[in-house]
């Protein structure tokens, strides 16, 4: 093997019998900087001026072959040479170029990989276009040369889902062409030699498969119809769609269109999000603390929360046991586990040895000593401060002193809880959205004895959970509920105010939001809420501005679709506006002496906007939340703000 030839900072190579190994190495990700680009390019040319050289293989320095382009450029002047043209470079090459793929190659990784002469891969590598998940389309050809190797509706699928495909159905679709079951590099090598002095499969070449219209048409309308309004969804369609045109005229449009969506607001907001996602789990104080081991989880109450949690635990590979008041309720709380845990058996998102796994690594009990053996244990009792006292009263004798204790709690103060216990300081809030096994967000709710490696355990395990941590301070409803609460009361003063349900619905769906809050009121029930309303009837301050109107709904027994009637008639299942509220309305406008005027759907979005972003700042004035993007990660991931506006704090600016 020849020495290293260094092409820039982050791009070297070897040469080993006539072939040059060019490595990126750009940490974390092997991003195409503009560093890598320029390696990049002086490699290619090296190689096709270099008449010893036979042929190039593209690797990548640790575990990601190249994550993509760098996003942190995005916004920033453009720096030649261009990632576009750096892969035309490649394919045009008179000498064979191989990507040797030794882990995951996203984005413009992976459209550097299509325009590579021959692709093999280790048994870790993994390929996907998320770019329409950054608001944009591939950028580098990766519309145009995807559905020349596999065909137009597979290539909107994988584009458009931006998910990412494992190694076997990347061979399988004709992504990529070998596994290499021995060494990579030495796979490559002999590729290499073989594919010198053949004639070079370039992609960009290859014609595309003809595909029938309505197939596509009925890919792209399931697609677009969940798109709510989305740019990217729709414009990555239309690329995909159109690539049978000679190849440069569709990477003329794709670089158009990806630049256009690149400086568009909704990218801007996605970006947002795709950096506040990994800066939410850096905690400032945590950098050198270590989490406690933990292996065996309790789960307290194996009602829906507990039971989706316990699912949760197990597909984590924990050991769980769950806790209930009798034998019969235990039993009754495995046989939801199991329920749970077969359903992902029958769709397939597990396999029979993993559901085999997961069901002997569960046990349930209705002895509080049965979780002597566990390292977390977790309540999901009912929301009441005296039974959950008593819960963790006991709990505190039978577990081991280091055991860390958690309360799902959505509203109670978890130092009331922790003060109940001899060790506050192993105590703190795990906040799981319902359904616990589907919903990504999980606020860690830091006590105010809360120690710091508890706190670094509550991050640690909600990591392995798959779930996305934010940490939050203690206030009523924490981040999401507090901001959600003073959302509904925005709300509650517009209907007031002369807006109707139906109309401020209307107004959050053309927002983004898959649901009305007033039709997700209904959906969830609005009994919960009224007890808590009428619970705090004695201590409100009878300044502040009250609304009755749901409080009138209820007392008529609107109590939500469950009852067959609550903002919304719900006749034969089907959401329908109901006269019988709006009479309810008008009659306490009137009451209150309210003239009601119009709004536009511009005006209770800004409203409503308003509200969120005006709580959000209190959370930070009072040190809840640790900062602006943690704020929108939660509505996010709890509340169904769309990803694509970046949350409230964001929006704000
Ligand atoms: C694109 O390619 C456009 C082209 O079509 C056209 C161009 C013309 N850039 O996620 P992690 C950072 S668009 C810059 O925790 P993991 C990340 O911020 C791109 N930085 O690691 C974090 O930094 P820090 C399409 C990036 O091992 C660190 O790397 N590609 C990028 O769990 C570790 O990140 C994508 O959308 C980037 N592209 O997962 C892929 N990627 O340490 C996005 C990551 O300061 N990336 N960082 O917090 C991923 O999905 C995951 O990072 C990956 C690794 C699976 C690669």
């Amino acid at each position: 093997m020849s020495d290293v030839t260094t092409f820039s900072a982050t791009v070297s190579a070897t040469t080993r019998n006539g072939i040059l190994l060019v490595t990126i190495d750009n940490p974390p990700v092997n991003a195409t900087s503009a560093d890598v680009r320029l390696g990049l390019s002086r490699a290619l040319a090296h190689a096709e001026a270099e008449p010893t050289i036979s042929g190039m293989a593209i690797t990548g320095a640790g575990k990601t072959f190249v994550g993509g382009a760098d996003i942190r450029e995005f916004g920033k002047p453009p720096v030649e040479p261009t990632l576009p043209d750096v892969i035309e470079k490649i394919e045009a090459l008179s000498k064979p170029v191989v990507a040797a793929l030794n882990g995951t190659a996203l984005g413009g990784g992976l459209e550097l990989a299509l325009a590579c002469h021959y692709r093999i891969a280790s048994p870790m590598a993994q390929v996907g276009l998320p770019e329409v998940k950054l608001g944009i389309v591939p950028g580098a050809g990766g519309t145009q040369r995807l559905p020349r190797l596999i065909g137009v509706p597979a290539a909107i699928e994988l584009i458009t889902s931006g998910r990412i495909a494992k190694i076997n159905e990347a061979l399988s679709l004709g992504i990529l062409d070998e596994l290499a079951e021995t060494d990579l590099i030495d796979v490559a090598i002999n590729a290499l030699q073989k594919l010198a002095g053949t004639p070079l499969r370039r992609t960009g070449e290859l014609a595309v498969a003809p595909a029938d219209p309505i197939e596509i048409e009925k890919v792209s309308g399931k697609l677009l119809a969940k798109a709510r309004g989305q740019k990217a969804l729709a414009e990555a369609v239309r690329l995909i769609a159109s690539s049978h045109r000679p190849l440069g005229e569709g990477l003329a449009d794709e670089r158009a269109t990806f630049l256009t969506l690149r400086d568009s607001r909704e990218a801007a907001a996605l970006r947002h999000v795709f950096f506040a996602e990994r800066e939410t789990s850096k905690v400032t104080g945590l950098e050198d603390v270590d989490a406690r081991p933990v292996n065996t989880i309790g789960i307290c109450g194996l009602g829906l929360m507990g039971s989706g949690i316990a699912v949760s635990a197990l597909g984590a590979g924990y050991t769980v046991i769950g806790l209930d008041q009798t034998p019969e309720a235990a039993e009754k709380g495995r046989e939801r586990i199991i329920g749970l845990l077969e359903r992902n058996l029958a769709s397939g998102r597990q396999d029979q040895a993993g559901f085999d796994a997961q069901t002997a690594r569960l046990s349930v009990t209705a002895t509080d000593a049965d979780l002597a053996a566990c390292d977390l244990v977790i309540e999901a009792v009912f929301d009441d401060l005296d039974v959950k006292i008593d819960l963790f009263r006991r709990l505190d004798k039978v577990i081991r002193p280091d055991t860390i204790l958690a309360t799902n709690t959505s509203y109670l103060n978890p130092d009331e809880i922790a003060s109940a216990t001899r060790h506050p300081g192993r105590v703190l809030g795990l906040h799981f959205f319902s359904p616990a096994h589907v919903m990504r967000l999980l606020e860690v709710v830091r006590c105010s004895e809360t120690a710091t490696d508890v706190l670094a355990t509550g991050l640690a395990v909600a990591k392995r959970l798959r779930k996305l941590p934010v940490v939050t301070g203690v206030t009523e409803g924490f981040i999401g509920n507090r901001i959600f609460s003073a959302y509904r009361r925005e709300a509650e003063f517009l209907l007031e105010d002369g807006a109707l349900p139906h109309e401020i619905d209307a107004a959050l769906e053309d927002y983004g939001f898959p649901m009305g809050l007033f039709a997700v009121n209904d959906m969830a029930g609005l009994e919960i809420a009224w007890a808590r309303r009428k619970r705090q009837m004695a201590t409100r301050d009878p300044f502040e501005r009250y609304v009755e109107i749901a409080d009138r709904l209820c007392e008529t027994g609107r109590l939500g679709q469950k009852s067959g009637r609550g903002w919304y008639a719900y006749p034969d299942g089907k959401r329908t506006v109901d006269p019988q509220v709006t009479a309810i309305i008008e009659a306490e406008r009137a009451k209150k002496g309210v003239a009601a005027r119009s709004f536009s759907r511009e005006e209770i979005q800004q409203r409503l906007l308003n509200a969120m972003a005006a709580e959000g700042e209190a959370l930070l004035a009072e040190g809840i939340a640790a900062r602006a993007s943690d704020i929108d990660l939660v509505m996010i991931n709890g509340y169904g703000f769309p990803a694509h506006k970046g949350g409230p704090m964001f929006e704000k600016g």
